[in-house]
């Protein structure tokens, strides 16, 4: 069924130690290595196959190895891959132009990974605070929530809440304002203060453990931003391009917000490419040389955005990812174990919550299990298991991952 050569003939035990002995660790990955991946398809230097159910944390939402993007990347790379912005390329314009007129704006910026993408947005935030609300010099604030994930910088961890995530990493850049998520009245009193420049939320929070808030809840902060004269950055890096059933995770809620953040699968999962998109009175706010990246907007980055959002449309992956999505958690609420405490999220972005129980089971010990039954799973914290494979999952592919869960919890 599959081809099984693998490039390098070095083996999993000799991957896994030469990663242990040579590498930074700040990671625990779970105990597989992966030499070859296609479609929702992973295989180890053995040969064994695996499903991913991770997409490198939804930047995989095309599948590995998409035949059309890896051939715009191999067409694009022999042509031209790299020129910085010191001069105009032939395709960044375009690239710009195709993602305004896709999801609505008047402007683009291009950058690399998703934290670039965030502090990006973030500049931009206190700079329209400035220039166009008239918030008094380095008195800008912006209100965050509990539980954010938005990347690992010392920037944005300056407004983390996870002890984990700040630890000896100080001292913190001021100016943000952390209150409780999926609390409609906490953000209220805290737009009382006229310094706020923006609200930055994950429409569903990834990190957290795909935490949903309340139907409203994205919909009411938007109305109280626009109330106060505040923007609304959506930070769609992990939620956004089909990942919950809608293109963005905003269009549940009916809300475009002020500053959208795209990142990981914009460019299927080849390379880190992040784009901030907003209005001409925001974007023009960064003049010429006040902001920038070495390889921010690059052809190649380039080619790839515009290839994989085609592709999105072109598969229906958004469809796919909402009706694939809701099967998957039928057939996980139909699972009677008593390790299962809950299942939560939209389309193809879900978490199983461990309950707690006598044998002390975790997150960590039902992925160890999965990883052995052929199914590739993270949990994020100690008992939310994230369950996201690539959006192009077919219905029986899904099926049979679901018998390997059920399985696995049956026999934990
Ligand atoms: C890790 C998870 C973590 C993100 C959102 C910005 C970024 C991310 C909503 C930054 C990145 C990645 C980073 C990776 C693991 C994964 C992750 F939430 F997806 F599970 F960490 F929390 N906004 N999330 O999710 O984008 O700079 O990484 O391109 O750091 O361990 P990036």
């Amino acid at each position: 069924m599959f081809k099984t050569t693998i490039m390098s003939d070095i083996s999993s035990k000799e991957a896994m130690e030469l990663e242990n002995s040579y590498g930074a660790h700040n990671y625990k990955p779970i105990p597989v290595v992966i030499a070859r991946g296609e479609g929702v398809h992973v295989f180890d230097p053995e040969g064994k196959h695996y499903y991913d159910f991770l997409s490198a944390y939804s930047a995989l939402n095309h599948g590995h190895c998409h035949p059309r993007i890896v051939n715009a990347f191999t067409e694009q790379a022999k042509v031209l891959t790299l020129t910085s912005r010191a001069f105009y390329n032939n395709l960044l314009g375009e690239c710009e132009k195709y993602l305004c007129d896709y999801f609505g704006y008047e402007k683009a910026l291009m950058m690399n990974s998703g934290a670039e993408g965030v502090e990006t947005a973030l500049k931009l935030a206190r700079k329209w605070g400035y220039e166009v609300k008239g918030i008094k010099d380095n008195k800008a604030i912006i209100i965050v929530v509990e539980g954010n994930f938005h990347g690992r910088t010392t920037g944005i961890i300056s407004f983390s809440n996870d002890p984990e995530s700040r630890k000896n990493f100080g001292p913190f850049i001021p100016g943000y304002k952390i209150i409780p998520y999926n609390n409609t009245k906490a953000l209220k009193d805290a737009l009382k203060d006229k310094n706020v420049c923006a609200f930055m939320v994950e429409p569903i929070q990834g990190e957290a453990g795909v935490v949903v808030p309340d139907e409203k809840y994205i919909s009411d902060c938007f109305k109280l931003c626009k109330q106060n004269n505040v923007l609304f950055i959506a930070d769609e890096i992990q939620t956004g391009l089909g990942r919950t059933g809608k293109m963005l995770c905003c269009d549940y809620s009916a809300v475009k917000p002020d500053i959208l953040i795209l990142g990981k699968a914009l460019s299927g999962g080849v390379m880190p490419v992040s784009s901030v998109l907003s209005s001409d009175e925001i974007m023009l706010t960064i003049k010429p040389g006040e902001h920038g990246s070495t390889y921010g907007g690059n052809p190649l980055a380039c080619r790839l955005t515009m290839t994989s959002l085609q592709i999105l449309k072109d598969e229906k992956l958004v469809e796919n990812s909402f009706r694939m999505g809701t099967i998957f958690r039928k057939r996980m609420n139909a699972i009677k174990s008593p390790l299962i405490k809950l299942v939560r999220g939209k389309g193809l972005f879900n978490a199983v919550v461990i309950a707690e129980n006598p044998k002390k089971i975790t997150g960590w010990d039902v992925c160890v299990a999965l990883k052995e039954n052929g199914l590739l799973a993270k949990p994020t914290h100690e008992s939310n298991i994230r369950f996201a494979p690539p959006l192009i999952i077919r219905e029986e592919e899904l099926h049979e991952c679901c018998d390997i869960i059920e399985r696995v919890f049956s026999k934990l």
